[in-house]
């Protein structure tokens, strides 16, 4: 079988990662390349993957554990992807509160997979106004433990992408990019959007054609990454809702609005919310993400009386207040006008990482 080049995109929650997965893969299949991508999370139920198949692209979820925790099912994964799909090109997504993934990932999968693999640096992304903060000595909005695992995801990547560069003034960007390359000096910085498309071409011909991959190893300390990682509460929810005739567009927006008021007025910071609701082949897919709460949509579901919802939210809370708050407003929405049946629905605090390997050494 031939070599597959593996990409892993990294990089908090809310960054982009999923945008990025889904715009690079369009383009590289109009290369005519076959394109796989692997998701990530600690819980099943994703709303990423959901996105992403819905948009045909082959996916592969690995779930219940990040990938270095769980690096055989991460392998799984890409056996998977490389036979079904026949990849050229897997993209692969760490969940966004993953960290040390040189020592865990990339130097495990240098010597022992180079053959089948060919590694691509390691790329990280960041929301500028996350960034910002952490370039000048700040938190980001998040607990210091959280943002400890921000910076040091910056600190072992090998390309650091500036996404959502839509979002600032080209001033301003220009000022980011000089802060990030002061404090993260081993990085090359590229400047994208994931949404709209600009700076990809340019990461993509850099990450498939350099060869050298994972050349950081961190220090890193494992109870403040636990720690970071415990900070939040971690929700993934699936329910069918059956009933009077409903514009799920304008359902989905309130359910977000309503959960942003509920998490700002506690001061809740939210790493990321997302919904995708589905109307038969129709879906709204929506997301807040912190550090300011933006709430965006995208694509329409339009008009019925059964939708199906997903929920994904890891929120700076106990995942049991995080499970009330969602279900309140859920059932503060729905309540008297349909009948809601449970399809999956867990909530849980991330355990603390211990990695199938962890290299202290580069290889
Ligand atoms: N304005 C803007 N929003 C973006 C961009 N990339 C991602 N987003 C938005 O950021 C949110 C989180 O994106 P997602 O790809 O799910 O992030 P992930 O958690 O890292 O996978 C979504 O609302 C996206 O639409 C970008 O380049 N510009
Ligand atoms: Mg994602």
């Amino acid at each position: 079988m031939k070599t597959t080049k593996l990409i892993l995109a990294g990089g908090f929650l809310g960054a982009g990662k999923t945008t990025l997965l889904w715009e690079a893969a369009q383009r590289l299949m109009k290369q005519g390349l076959r394109v796989g991508l692997i998701t990530n999370d600690q819980a099943p139920e994703l709303v990423d993957s959901k996105l992403l198949s819905l948009a045909n692209l082959k996916v592969a979820e690995v779930s219940g554990s990040c990938f270095c925790c769980n690096f055989d099912g991460f392998m799984d994964a890409i056996k998977k992807v490389r036979r079904e799909a026949e990849a050229d090109v897997i993209i692969a997504e760490p969940v966004g509160s993953c960290a040390d993934l040189s020592a865990t990932l990339m130097q495990p999968l240098k010597q022992y997979w180079n053959r089948e693999l060919q590694i691509a640096p390691l790329s990280v992304l960041a929301d500028p106004l996350r960034l910002d903060s952490i370039v000048d000595g700040g938190n980001a909005g998040l607990h210091p433990d959280a943002a400890y695992i921000f910076r040091k995801q910056l600190e072992e990547s090998d390309i650091i992408l500036i996404n959502k560069t839509d979002l600032l003034q080209a001033d301003k960007l220009e000022a980011l990019k000089k802060k990030t390359a002061v404090l993260f000096p081993s990085a090359t910085i590229f400047t994208i959007s994931a949404l709209t498309g600009s700076g990809i071409e340019q990461w993509l011909q850099e990450v498939t054609s350099r060869r050298e991959a994972g050349l950081q190893l961190l220090e890193m300390d494992y109870d403040m990454y636990a720690n970071g990682e415990a900070v939040l509460g971690w929700l993934n929810g699936t329910v069918c809702l059956n009933g009077e005739n409903t514009d799920w567009d304008l359902f989905a927006r309130t359910f977000l609005a309503n959960l942003s008021e509920e998490f700002e007025k506690k001061a809740y910071a939210v790493g990321h919310v997302k919904v995708i609701c589905e109307n038969g082949k129709k879906f709204i897919a929506g997301n807040i993400t912190g550090p300011a709460n933006m709430l965006t949509l995208r694509n329409t579901a339009g008009k019925s009386g059964e939708a199906k919802l997903i929920i994904n939210a890891r929120v700076e809370t106990s995942p049991e207040i995080l499970d009330h708050i969602v279900r309140q407003t859920l059932t503060r929405l729905t309540a008297d006008k349909y009948l809601m049946e449970v399809i999956a629905w867990r909530y849980l605090q991330p355990g603390r990482p211990d990695p199938t390997h962890r290299f202290t050494q580069l290889v």
